[in-house]
């Protein structure tokens, strides 16, 4: 069956069935079968417009921004800054002093950790988070912790995946000085209630951190309809470059708080007496930056956005419905996470098959999936299991590559009969 291409060029397709062919990573083969790449939550592909983006800033007007009065100097510091006026655009801010270029979700979180929790969590206080976290909005809390004496607080999820939220009330409780939840599981695929989460944080006068790292791909987010104070992502997972992202804060709360790092950049001026801090966003930016990086998460916000957004969000719900049927054919494979909202992730396990082994196999036929605890060894626990099995997938995939990885599921399952 697949040794015919995944995708058959001639056909006359959509612009969202020929989303795939801009992507030029995805049409190879991989051990000797065409790649079903099923790894898109660790990072998606790259489509053409983002590594000509890449190319075109370091092979013609490659220099340092926000310094020189040269040419290329003031050509890079446009396209970095058109970057972040893109995404200021894309994700509804008020202002593009409010997106701040990270390296990524991770060090958003951390970025907020050490600035506005060591200047507004004391002793004491308590950060809510949620069971299903990413390593990256658990650890940093702890690090704080550690510094200053804070406390983390847990709001639980069920069988399925989904939050419990009947006790909400009483775990944002007068200590809680920040609530910081991700909007969609990368592990569970669960996407979490986060307009009830923030509009009740907000009545106790509460801020709320969104980790949207695997989210923004997903759908459109609003920063100001939803009003969450804090919101990180990162750019390789929405078809941009690795080593960039962006953490919007709103711009009161930014203001008040210090710089994390110091150094070029993110100074107005300095002496050996006192040293003054630049303005936002830059306060925030100190060192040279990843400009090819801002540069081409710009094109990747452009190239998002030249496709209508309610399609994409229709193929990967169909993509998922699809799967969920699909995968439930392999004798003894169990979904792990099966939130009535969710993206389209599929962790699972194979009877007492280790994840590792099941991931080399489908290796062998080109399926790119990943194995292990994803970075959320406390879902893990909760399920009394060390590891999965995940494919997720985005809108470039197709129910041929599901029908070809549930195939290969039965040929694991035939090997370990
Ligand atoms: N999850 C995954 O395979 P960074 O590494 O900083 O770009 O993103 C961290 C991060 C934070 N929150 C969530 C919900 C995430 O999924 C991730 C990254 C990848 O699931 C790599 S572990």
């Amino acid at each position: 069956m697949m040794n015919q291409p995944l995708l058959q060029k001639k056909d006359n397709l959509t612009s969202i069935q020929s989303a795939r062919l801009s992507f030029p990573a995805l049409d190879q083969s991989v051990n000797d079968h065409p790649l079903v790449y099923f790894d898109n939550a660790a990072t998606t592909h790259k489509p053409l417009s983002v590594l000509k983006s890449i190319d075109q800033f370091y092979s013609s007007y490659n220099s340092n921004v926000h310094r020189g009065v040269h040419s290329l100097s003031e050509k890079a510091t446009e396209q970095y800054e058109n970057a972040r006026k893109s995404i200021q655009g894309f994700i509804n801010a008020e202002s593009a002093q409010e997106i701040i270029f990270v390296k990524g979700t991770t060090d958003a979180i951390n970025l907020i950790a050490q600035s506005y929790g060591r200047s507004n969590i004391q002793a004491g206080d308590e950060i809510l988070i949620t069971e299903m976290e990413h390593h990256s909005n658990i650890v940093p809390w702890q690090i704080l912790a550690e510094q200053n004496g804070c406390k983390l607080n847990i709001i639980p999820f069920n069988e399925k995946g989904e939050l419990i939220l009947e006790n909400l009330d009483q775990l944002l409780s007068s200590k809680t000085k920040l609530v910081s939840v991700v909007h969609a599981s990368n592990s569970l695929g669960t996407v979490n209630p986060i307009e009830t989460i923030i509009r009740k944080a907000h009545l106790k006068g509460i801020p709320v951190l969104i980790d949207a790292a695997q989210s923004i791909q997903h759908g459109k987010i609003d920063v100001q309809k939803l009003d969450c104070d804090f919101l990180a992502f990162s750019g390789h997972k929405i078809y941009g470059p690795t080593g960039i992202g962006v953490l919007y804060g709103k711009k009161t709360l930014l203001e008040e708080m210090p710089p994390y790092q110091g150094g070029g950049d993110m100074i107005n001026y300095v002496s050996f007496e006192k040293t003054t801090y630049n303005e936002l966003p830059y306060k925030f930016e100190a060192g040279t930056p990843n400009i090819a990086g801002g540069i081409g998460l710009g094109a990747a916000i452009e190239f998002f956005q030249s496709y209508d957004i309610n399609s994409i969000i229709a193929k990967e719900q169909a993509l998922l419905k699809y799967g969920q049927k699909k995968l439930l054919e392999v004798p003894g494979l169990q979904l792990i996470g099966t939130a009535e909202n969710k993206t389209a992730v599929f962790s699972f396990v194979l009877k007492d098959i280790h994840p590792h082994d099941i991931g080399t196999i489908l290796n062998q036929y080109g399926i790119a999936v990943r194995t292990g605890h994803h970075c959320t060894q406390p879902v893990m626990a909760h399920y009394k299991i060390p590891a999965t099995v995940r494919a997720s997938l985005v809108f470039y995939n197709t129910e041929r590559e599901i029908d070809f990885l549930v195939e290969k599921l039965h040929a694991v399952n035939e090997v370990f009969k």
